[in-house]
């Protein structure tokens, strides 16, 4: 898909998921760089930080995607010629795309072994590093039951049962709010990220700290399934992951609410490290408390603007 037609389809959600448009951007930038000619690097260059902005900009809250678009330009500055820098931008893509691809399935076989014969699973959303850990358990013959939220406004939680079911898991939809009442028959809940900050917070899809947060109160482990990549290192120096705020015609319909009504759709919310008992990458189970440590080791020698 091209880089107007990739931004389109992240704003809209025709393509979500943290992981998903991470893969869609810097697969973009890769057609992209493949399908235009340009006269000299000059040129090129300024057309490709203006495709660059646009995907980064299309949504604010997963460092995933800075993170792809930063890794699939990785070198770009110093290209001399148009052939050269193109080529590094389709290598660096390609790269991109099947590690994560691969951080995915890893997770799924690591976060697999957390998850007991016979248990109880709880999942908020739908994640696609979280859902790899749930079908592994299953493709190893454990017998598992699985409540997943309905996720409003989106309601990604239908997806979520439905990609369960067809790989014939016992799956329950719940409303998001009987997460509390539902808890004290769960055994584990796994949850993906969207971004996670250098001192161990995880940002996921609002409602995940009230998962949290159940899940404290009845001593159920709440692991978080991520990929690296999604750890933001503008975090280490004082920025804020912002917030996606949503359009209020996802929560209301128009003419439903007294035209005083305020509405307001947060997308995500952040779960201090306090609650989070293990998150499991592709590196493997980590503590909040070593993300800056990896954080260290994955992006090291990457340089802020
Ligand atoms: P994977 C999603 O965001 C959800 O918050 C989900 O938990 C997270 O991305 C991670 O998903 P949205 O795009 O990368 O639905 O694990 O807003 O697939």
């Amino acid at each position: 898909m091209n880089v107007d037609g990739t931004v389109k389809a992240i704003k809209e959600m025709e393509i979500r998921g943290a992981g998903r448009i991470a893969r869609a951007a810097s697969a973009a930038l890769s057609e992209f760089v493949s399908s235009k000619e340009w006269k000299n690097i000059d040129e090129m260059r300024k057309d490709v930080l203006k495709a660059k902005d646009k995907l980064i900009s299309s949504r604010p809250t997963a460092v995933s995607l800075l993170n792809a678009v930063q890794y699939t330009m990785k070198g770009f500055d110093a290209s001399v010629n148009v052939k050269d820098a193109a080529n590094l931008i389709i290598k660096n893509s390609a790269e991109f795309v099947s590690a994560s691809d691969e951080a995915v399935s890893k997770i799924g076989v690591i976060g697999s072994r957390r998850i007991k014969d016979n248990a109880t699973v709880m999942t908020h959303c739908n994640s696609s590093a979280a859902l790899e850990c749930i079908k592994e358990a299953h493709r190893n013959g454990k017998k598992i039951k699985v409540y997943a939220t309905e996720s409003r406004p989106w309601r990604q939680g239908i997806l979520t049962v439905n990609e369960l079911a067809k790989e014939g898991i016992d799956v329950t939809l719940i409303v998001d709010s009987a997460v509390r009442s539902v808890m004290r028959k769960v055994d584990i809940v796994l949850v993906g990220a969207d971004t996670i900050t250098s001192n161990g917070s995880v940002i996921n899809k609002i409602g995940t700290s009230q998962l949290a947060l159940a899940a404290n109160e009845s001593n159920v482990p709440f692991v978080v399934c991520s990929e690296t990549y999604k750890i933001s290192p503008q975090t280490l120096f004082g920025d804020t992951v912002t917030i996606e705020e949503r359009d209020i015609n996802e929560i209301v319909r128009k003419g439903e609410v007294h035209e005083s009504v305020k509405v307001f759709n947060p997308v995500f919310d952040s779960t201090p490290p306090g609650y989070i008992d293990a998150i499991v990458t592709e590196l493997g189970i980590i503590s909040p408390g070593s993300v800056y440590e990896i954080m260290m080791r994955q992006f090291g020698d990457v340089t802020f603007s």
